[in-house]
């Protein structure tokens, strides 16, 4: 376990590391709780460097042996590497560890999953493999020999050679450990190849447990669009003979991008019909090309350190949302994104936990893989890409690739390859990267003499560390509409440099309407006073996608907010408006589901605390309940007939269209439940031959109180799909009442399959739980010590996901005094826990604050 005494790591402390490794070379003897580790590597003195301390990382390794150019030595060994004086020249420094796979319940570095060995690597797992310097800017060229009675041994690269009983591996291309990858097990394959752009062949293959076989074709189909992708639309070629993915079931994320040996959490590559939802489907594929882009952003081009994170992941987030638009529709794309980043991204950066895309201080960075990083990294590359042009941008991307392949680099390499592809002076940009916290851009307008003037001004509400905040470069997309509803000025970039700023639009017959911040051009919160009746006109008018479900989104949150602050009945104008966008069969069907997705309750509850207004959960649950039961009861008449009209005739196909299809009839499923008590969806339920269809059934049969006949069938139905159990354990404490939400909670722990130590597992029942809004801050508090009883217990076990699932109570401050000091109570509980790991113990610090 790694102490918690913490120790803060500053981006402006970097130096280079005293030596440059020529060649690694690792011999693994496999076995769970004594695999020794043999490595050969080849060290020259960094002529860059000024400290020539050879440190090596390595934690919770048993060394053996340790030897330089043949001659044995004595180093200093600590609990976090070893020193050890060393020639002035080049030289082989070898040694033999021994590491216990099968008690590695941490998941990092090498582990066991059911009975497969596999790794993880990024941050800084490579250290509990054997000693090294694990630092990202470190790259070298490694062949890899393993040795084991399992059938399938893979590792980085080409495969070199085998015998019996071995298999060897080398990766011609320079990369850094975090990259490192071994997987060995008796594992099967779905098979296929792929030609390159330039006429190469590469063997593919998907590895999973024997069973899993037939859930890998889409995986693969996914993977091979992504590699055509990214050929056309950035030049970027594979360049390795084999492109291996498996699936493992313990894993604490999604995937891992380790060069030719993606290793995916199984819920993150295995689809089926019958098991997988169109979300799931999409997720896959999406996930699937996240991880394939890294091949180019990120692992061709790597980060110098872990600071620069979002140089490869927000490039990678934002490549991937490209190509999930491509795939399926822009808009919706558009517009899911935004909904996660508010949903995610904005508390973390209006609360305890807000940091700079590019972090300058951290004590653990695993807990800095983050919606702020990711995401926001994503819209940063986003706005420079609308602020250049995209032709511009497309040749930065090229000179990006040429000027820093094979290099570990820095936002500073990335933002002046921007600069010398455009001559523009990003200085004012590069704010984006460094300060923290989402910016509030107010608007008002003025109208005189034909002419219209928009002026803005920005704030940035201060953060921790950041008191004081300059102002940033903000695109803001805008159009006119005149008062008839046509566009008299198409979308423009208005690009705000100032704290306050004018824009004006001359020779206008009449008043327009502006649309404001079109396809959500940047990642700010606008504080716009509009009419209802303007609101209502962009819903039906806007020819942008984005502000047009936007415009209704403000409709649906006013309505709401008045209910709960004043007990206004719900808006019935806005309602009419919605109900022509939700019957426009002219209209993707996908579109108008995400018309009819109010704001959570999550949300409500932030728009709230902006607004002075102290949040209470349960009058959330239930302004936003009594408007699911008044839409339905209004909408009555017509809502079977339009269920019908979206229903998929065809066989089941994953596709943008039909899944599109069947979530406008999940949306419009939830108001028909209202009316019949479930009986449309039990019909439902026994009828689905397909996971979306039956698991939006049973989600409503739970929600309107009938649900346990099918909680019972599904349950013996998919006992034995871990995959599905995850499903059925999440939902059933998702969508539970306020008030029984911690006792659903509580005894699916006690279910049997309610397996703790798989990540999928504790999240499904704990994530589940903290997204019941009401249910888990119920004002007793027993919401908020249930979770922090089961932090405290996996904490000993598995750091990284104890500590990431901490985030749930990051927005405390925004409720009444008793529940504040009743999370307060149970936070200081954790961060008392003996030998609390320094992955919890950073974010519970940085929560309190
Ligand atoms: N790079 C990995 C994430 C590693 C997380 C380490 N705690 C997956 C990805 O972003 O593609
Ligand atoms: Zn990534």
């Amino acid at each position: 376990m790694k102490d918690a005494a913490p120790t803060t790591i500053y981006l402006s402390d970097y130096t280079p590391f005293g030596f440059t490794v020529d060649s690694v070379h690792l011999t693994f003897r496999l076995a769970p709780t004594a695999t020794r580790v043999i490595s050969k590597i080849s060290f020259t003195p960094n002529p860059d460097a000024t400290d020539k301390t050879f440190f090596l990382h390595g934690e919770e390794l048993d060394l053996k042996w340790a030897r330089i150019n043949g001659t044995e030595v004595s180093p200093v060994v600590s609990d976090d590497g070893l020193r050890c004086d060393v020639p002035d020249s080049a030289f082989v420094w070898e040694a033999e560890v021994e590491i216990s796979p099968e008690t590695n319940t941490a998941l990092e570095g090498l582990y066991m999953s059911n009975g497969m060995y596999c790794t993880q690597c990024e941050a800084e797992g490579f250290r509990k493999i054997t000693y090294y310097p694990d630092r990202p800017d470190v790259m070298s060229v490694f062949t890899v020999r393993i040795e084991g009675d399992e059938k399938v041994k893979l590792s980085n690269g080409n495969p070199k050679d085998q015998g019996e009983g071995w298999t060897e591996w080398h990766d011609p291309w320079p990369k850094p450990a975090y990259l490192f990858a071994l997987v060995a097990g008796d594992l099967v394959n779905h098979p296929d190849r792929f030609t390159t752009m330039s006429g190469k062949e590469v063997e593919l293959n998907i590895w999973v447990r024997p069973g899993d076989e037939g859930k890998c074709a889409f995986g693969m189909e996914a993977l091979k669009k992504s590699m055509a992708w990214d050929e056309e639309k950035y030049g970027c070629e594979y360049d390795l003979d084999i492109f291996n993915i498996v699936a493992v079931d313990d894993f604490n994320m999604g995937a891992m991008e380790n060069k030719g040996l993606n290793i995916f959490n199984s819920s993150c590559v295995l689809a089926s019909p019958e098991t997988s939802t169109d979300g799931n489907f999409e997720r896959i594929e999406a996930i699937i090309a996240h991880e394939y882009f890294h091949n180019w952003t990120g692992n061709r081009i790597t980060c110098r350190d872990w600071f620069q994170l979002c140089l490869k992941e927000g490039l990678t987030v934002f490549r991937d949302a490209q190509f999930t638009a491509d795939m399926r529709s822009e808009p919706v794309k558009r517009i899911s994104d935004v909904i996660d980043l508010r949903a995610r991204q904005f508390p973390e950066d209006q609360g305890p936990l807000s940091h700079p895309v590019r972090p300058e201080s951290f004590q653990e960075i695993n807990n800095f893989y983050t919606a702020t990083v990711y995401e926001k990294g994503a819209e940063v590359i986003g706005m420079l890409k609308t602020l250049v042009g995209d032709e511009a941008y497309s040749n930065a991307l090229d000179l990006y690739f040429d000027r820093h392949d094979g290099q570990a680099c820095t936002i500073e390499d990335w933002l002046q390859v921007f600069e010398d592809a455009t001559g523009r002076d990003l200085g004012q940009f590069k704010l984006w990267y460094s300060q923290s916290g989402t910016p509030r851009l107010r608007v008002s307008d003025s109208w005189k003499n034909g002419t219209y003037i928009l002026t803005f001004t920005q704030n940035t509400p201060p953060t921790p560390g950041q008191d004081v905040k300059d102002p940033k470069v903000i695109p803001i997309a805008v159009g006119l509409l005149n008062p008839n509803g046509d566009e008299v000025t198409p979308t423009q970039i208005l690009e705000m440099t100032a704290e306050t700023q004018s824009f004006s639009f001359d020779g206008l017959a009449t008043k327009p309407v502006p649309s404001i911040l079109r396809g959500f051009s940047a990642p700010v919160v606008l504080d716009r006073e509009s009419s209802r009746e303007e609101r209502a006109f962009l819903l039906a008018h806007d020819t942008d996608a984005f502000n047009r479900w936007e415009a209704g989104r403000n409709l649906c949150r006013e309505s709401l907010v008045a209910t709960i602050t004043e007990g206004t009945p719900h808006d019935d104008a806005w309602l009419d408006a919605l109900e022509k966008v939700v019957r426009t069969e002219t209209l993707d069907p996908a579109f108008r589901a995400l018309m009819l997705a109010g704001p959570t309750q999550s949300e409500l509850a932030q728009v709230l605390f902006d607004r002075g207004v102290t949040p209470d959960p349960d009058a959330i649950w239930d302004a936003t309940e009594s408007l699911r039961q008044h839409i339905a009861h209004r909408w009555k008449a017509w809502i079977g007939d339009a269920m019908r009209a979206v229903a998929v005739t065809d066989p089941y196909s994953p596709d943008a269209h039909q899944s599109g299809k069947r979530s406008l009839a999940a949306a419009l499923l939830s108001l028909q439940t209202v009316l019949d008590g479930g009986a449309a969806a039990q019909a439902q339920y026994d009828n689905a031959d397909n996971m979306t269809l039956q698991i939006t059934a049973f989600t409503q049969l739970l929600r309107s109180g009938n649900g346990a006949a099918a909680t019972q069938a599904f349950y013996d139905q998919w006992k034995d799909d871990r995959l599905v159990m995850d499903k059925w354990f999440g939902i059933q404490v998702g969508v539970a009442r306020p008030e029984s939400a911690v006792d659903v909670a509580r005894r699916l722990t006690e279910h049997s399959a309610f397996d703790w130590t798989n990540p999928n597992r504790f999240r499904a029942v704990m994530g589940g739980f903290a997204m019941n809004h009401a249910g888990f801050h119920r004002k007793d508090g027993a919401g908020y010590a249930f979770l922090t009883d089961w932090l405290i217990k996996l904490d000993d076990k598995n750091p990284q996901t104890t500590a990431r699932m901490c985030s749930v109570f990051q927005t405390w401050k925004r409720y009444d005094a008793d529940r504040q000091s009743l999370i307060q109570e149970q936070l200081q509980r954790l961060k008392n826990k003996p030998a609390l790991s320094r992955d919890t113990d950073e974010m519970v610090t940085r929560i309190l604050g």
